[in-house]
């Protein structure tokens, strides 16, 4: 990678059993396998919610049922479990390393805005984030996720939540094209995971020596002037 290079963002989103993890997981291996340095680890696989930390012990425990939170408080939390691994995205990037994240704001954004929270109240905490260079998002038709089994346990894994949640991502989805907030790709999902890995891979290959320019952080540009402090 040449020194005027920094690491690329990916994200890996999607709809409930569209295989973010299976996916993240293959490209992980492959983006691990397409570098030569064996020395340092030039790219990393985050989840969000990263439920290790302090924050992500209560987002896991609100997930599992076993708590009870105001819907703007648990939203902060998905947000804050964000922030607090905001520095290390960055540190990541600047020092060539490839950043992947299975899952990331545009989660948060769907979930609490399918429970009725207004659009723009859940993007706020977003705003500022490091910005993903490419974002996959993985569609799937709810036939062919019914088909990978019946929901789980946990709190959102019902069929209304995500109906809700796939009109949602839509319209962010769209957004982020309107918006030029970095390059977003609709991936079908309901293929065999070689075919689906092959679809991510074609978008992810042209990132893999890294990408030129600053890290950009979600959204900034819609920060107006008195929110920064300006005159
Ligand atoms: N949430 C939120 O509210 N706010 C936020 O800010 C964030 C998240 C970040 C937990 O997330 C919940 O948190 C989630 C959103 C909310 N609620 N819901 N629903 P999570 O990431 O921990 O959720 P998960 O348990 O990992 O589920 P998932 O992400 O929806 O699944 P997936 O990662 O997309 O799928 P998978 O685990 O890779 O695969 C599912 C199954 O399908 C598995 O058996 C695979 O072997 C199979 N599979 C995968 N690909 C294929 C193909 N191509 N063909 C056939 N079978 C396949
Ligand atoms: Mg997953």
């Amino acid at each position: 990678m040449s020194s005027s290079k920094r690491g690329a963002f990916i994200v890996i989103e999607g709809l409930d059993r569209s295989g973010k993890s299976t996916q993240a997981s293959l490209l992980h291996e492959r983006l691990q396998d397409s570098q030569d340095v064996a020395t340092t680890p030039k790219v990393v696989l985050l989840k969000f919610p990263d439920r290790t930390t302090a924050i992500g012990k209560m987002i896991d425990a609100y997930l599992r049922s076993e708590s009870e939170l105001d819907d703007r408080a648990i939203h902060l939390l998905f947000s804050a479990n964000r922030w607090e691994l905001a520095s290390t995205i960055t540190a990541h990037l600047a020092e060539g390393t490839t950043v992947l994240a299975d899952r990331y704001a545009f989660s948060g954004i769907a979930f609490s805005a399918r429970k009725g929270l207004p659009y723009e109240w859940c993007r706020t905490p977003e705003i500022g984030l490091p910005a993903p260079d490419l974002t996959l998002f993985l569609n799937i038709s709810p036939e062919v996720a019914a088909a990978r089994g019946g929901y789980g346990l946990e709190r959102y894994e019902r069929e209304e939540v995500q109906k809700g949640v796939r009109h949602v991502f839509d319209k962010i989805g769209q957004a982020m094209q309107d918006e030029g907030e970095g390059k977003w790709v609709g991936i079908d999902a309901g293929k065999t995971k070689e075919e689906v890995a092959e679809e991510l891979w074609k978008a992810v290959e042209p990132l893999v020596g890294g990408v030129q320019g600053p890290i950009s952080r979600l959204w900034e540009t819609t920060l107006t002037p008195d929110v920064q402090g300006g005159s």
